[in-house]
């Protein structure tokens, strides 16, 4: 039987009713993915997750990949790869490639829906498969070698990788020592150690691509310090024609060095990648210009958004297994009639604690999914507005504030509710391995920390997102939430939780203008100031992340259940009446219960102090 319970009902909710996706479907570069075929793809997608692809995801993590130091080589599990092959055969990476590179355009709220489920069937597959996406930042970026480049790696189904971390260079990206030295004929040779490479060797396509940060050397006005003076090569596990794309049989001075040992994702390969410890490591500079970080951050947004997109699919398989376990486990009498020892023992969907739970994370695994669907319809709009010519400057933006939360709130979020409810709803049965909660809890947690650590992605949201923005997306933003609270629409039946959110709207405002006055008082002659009440600014901007994060999931499920309001007022089958409900449901569970602890947030912001930072190293 299969681990991975889908939610495909709530995915097309959100696509066609709440978020109207028609209205790209089927049009501009759009035209041959119209709705019919949008469900389609889908549909079968779904299919495919739930089986042949989510099949092997327990024996990935029973029988990790097995690592030869001799041969610097790994063994992946026969079962996975033949998931994997199944999943390149069915060709879904089309679906994110452009029509240039033989694609089939799709819009991004269509590619992350998919993504979705084919994240949560298995996500080191999903992981494993991204070469040929990887490939678009070679042809955006790429002069015509690197374009070729791109059109290989996709023809021949390569792997690729993304090369950042150094055992002292972490969330600190700038502190990569790693070198880039010229050589005469244009390439370049790499030294140095690079950890924590996600599928950085693996043993099930034919080449595998590194896009590695390191510092030129020797090259004026390249390669200074910080993450400004890295640059992006491209360096090839085994060399090839550049033309052809076919192997020399020479194999380049890149080697795994060692392959981690972890508590989850065990299947997917974490590698120590040696450049240049014997055999010279060559690579080409991505597109001639020394502009790596920014190069790479394209590569970052896309993975921060697939992480969040992991983190809750894997929340919402959780919530669906411990909905189906709960409904069947008999425990205990209804509480109601408690003190009747003969009392008939009942599901324990009947007691008050499970169903707070079982709602707690519907509404979350929801409010999460309703995130990332409505983040990927901005970017539909960036992506609608490229391919009319045109640049959409206030959806880059949105797009821009929203990432850190899809990432840092998502997967804080789906990881501890995996654990606090999901798995607890079993009871102990949760603790064994015969259900696929105690591995979707150790899978997931690693989504608060690679791609940037929460405490990252909430200086980012709050620095670059808030600060140096200037306040514009989420000042958009606060407006298109106002709208909403100041609407009529859901038959008067939402006007308590339409309170709430105004009050948490406001909430998050007050904690922003705090940080800001905050931080102008940390600016070197500020009147009074002190560059340290910078402290209470960090103090503060994983509270924000997490804030903006809940106001946000409350906006997007309260226009979901207007939509489902208007909807229980017609004609309905039992299963969609009983959707709908749902929906309003989750809604109204998640304005109550979660928005009212923001006024809490709001009291600890502003009282922050400096005694935290003024404490002495030895007393903690
Ligand atoms: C990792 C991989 O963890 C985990 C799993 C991988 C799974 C593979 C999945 C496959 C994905 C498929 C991808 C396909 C690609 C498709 C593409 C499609 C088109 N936004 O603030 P400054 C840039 S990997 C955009 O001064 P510091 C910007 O250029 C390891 N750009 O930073 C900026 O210049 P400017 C992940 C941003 O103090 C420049 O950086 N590791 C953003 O020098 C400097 O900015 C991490 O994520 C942004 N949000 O450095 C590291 N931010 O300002 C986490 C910065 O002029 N650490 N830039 O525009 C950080 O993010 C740090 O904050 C830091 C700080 C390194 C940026
Ligand atoms: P550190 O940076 O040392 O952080 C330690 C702690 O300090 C964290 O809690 C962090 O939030 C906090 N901290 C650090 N700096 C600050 C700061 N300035 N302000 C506030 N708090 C701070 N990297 C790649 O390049 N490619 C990959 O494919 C890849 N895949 C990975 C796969 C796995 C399984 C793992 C575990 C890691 C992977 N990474 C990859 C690396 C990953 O991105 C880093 O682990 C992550 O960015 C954090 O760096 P670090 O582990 O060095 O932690």
């Amino acid at each position: 039987m299969s681990h991975y319970k889908s939610n495909l009902r709530d995915i097309f909710f959100n696509l066609f009713e709440v978020l109207g996706r028609d209205e790209v479907l089927g049009h501009g570069p759009y035209e041959d993915m119209d709705h019919d075929t949008a469900v389609a793809v889908l549909t079968e997608i779904e299919h495919l997750a739930t089986t042949k692809l989510a099949t092997t995801y327990a024996d990935g993590d029973r029988h990790p990949p097995v690592y030869d130091p001799e041969t610097k080589s790994v063994a992946l599990p026969e079962s996975f790869k033949r998931s994997y092959a199944t999943m390149m055969d069915a060709g879904f990476y089309n679906l994110e490639l452009p029509a240039e590179l033989g694609g089939q355009p799709s819009p991004p709220s269509l590619q992350w829906a998919v993504n979705e489920l084919n994240l949560g069937a298995n996500p080191a597959l999903f992981m494993y498969s991204a070469g040929p996406k990887f490939a678009t930042v070679l042809w955006q970026n790429g002069t015509e070698r690197d374009r070729r480049i791109a059109q290989i790696m996709i023809d021949r189904q390569w792997g690729a990788t993304m090369v950042l971390t150094e055992p002292d260079a972490g969330s600190d990206v700038g502190a990569g020592r790693t070198r880039a030295i010229p050589q005469p004929d244009g390439s370049w040779h790499l030294e140095g150690v690079k950890r924590f490479i996600t599928s950085g060797e693996q043993d099930m396509t034919e080449n595998i691509v590194h896009l590695v940060l390191a510092r030129p050397v020797g090259v004026e006005g390249a390669g200074g310090p910080g993450t400004k003076g890295l640059s992006l090569f491209i360096v090839p596990k085994w060399h090839f024609d550049h033309e052809t794309g076919e192997l020399t049989g020479e194999r380049n001075g890149v080697f795994a060095t060692n392959v981690e040992k972890k508590m989850g994702i065990k299947v997917s390969t974490t590698c120590e990648l040696t450049f240049g410890d014997g055999a010279p490591a060559q690579g080409w500079l991505l597109g001639e210009v020394h502009d790596g970080i920014a190069q790479m951050f394209q590569v970052i947004e896309h993975a921060r958004m697939l992480v969040g997109t992991k983190a809750i699919a894997m929340l919402s398989t959780g919530y669906l297994n411990a909905l189906d376990y709960a409904k069947s486990r008999v425990q205990g009498a209804d509480l109601a009639a408690a003190g009747d020892r003969t009392a008939p023992r009942v599901t324990i969907t009947h007691h008050p604690d499970v169903r707070r739970s079982l709602m707690t994370q519907k509404a979350y695994a929801e409010g999460l999914r309703s995130l990332v669907l409505y983040t990927a319809s901005v970017q539909d709009r960036v992506a609608m507005a490229a391919a009319e010519g045109r640049t959409d400057a206030d959806a880059e933006r949105l797009n821009d504030l929203l990432l850190p939360v899809v990432k840092g709130y998502g997967s804080e979020r789906s990881w501890v509710l995996l654990g606090t409810e999901s798995l607890q709803t079993f009871g102990g049965s949760g603790f064994l391995t015969d259900y696929p909660l105690e591995q979707y809890v150790r899978d997931a947690k690693i989504d608060t920390l690679y791609e940037g650590t929460t405490a990252i992605q909430g200086q980012d949201l709050f620095f670059r997102k808030i600060v140096k923005d200037q306040g514009r997306a989420l000042t958009d933003l606060s407006t298109q939430i106002s709208a909403l609270i100041e609407a009529e629409a859901g038959n008067g039946q939402l006007k308590e939780e339409r309170d709430l959110l105004e009050r948490g709207l406001e909430n998050v405002g007050e904690i922003v203008a705090s940080m800001i006055m905050t931080l102008r008082s940390s600016a070197p002659g500020a009147p009074e100031g002190d560059v340290r009440n910078v402290y209470k600014v960090g103090l503060n901007t994983t509270r924000l992340l997490m804030a903006i994060g809940d106001v946000v999931c409350a906006w997007l499920l309260l226009r979901g259940a207007e939509v489902a309001l208007t909807r229980l007022g017609g004609e309905l089958s039992a299963a969609d009446q009983a959707f709908y409900e749902g929906k309003v449901a989750s809604a109204r569970w998640f304005a109550r219960t979660v928005l009212p602890k923001l006024a809490a947030e709001v009291q600890i912001a502003e009282a922050t102090d400096l005694a935290v930072m003024d404490l002495p190293e030895a007393a903690f």
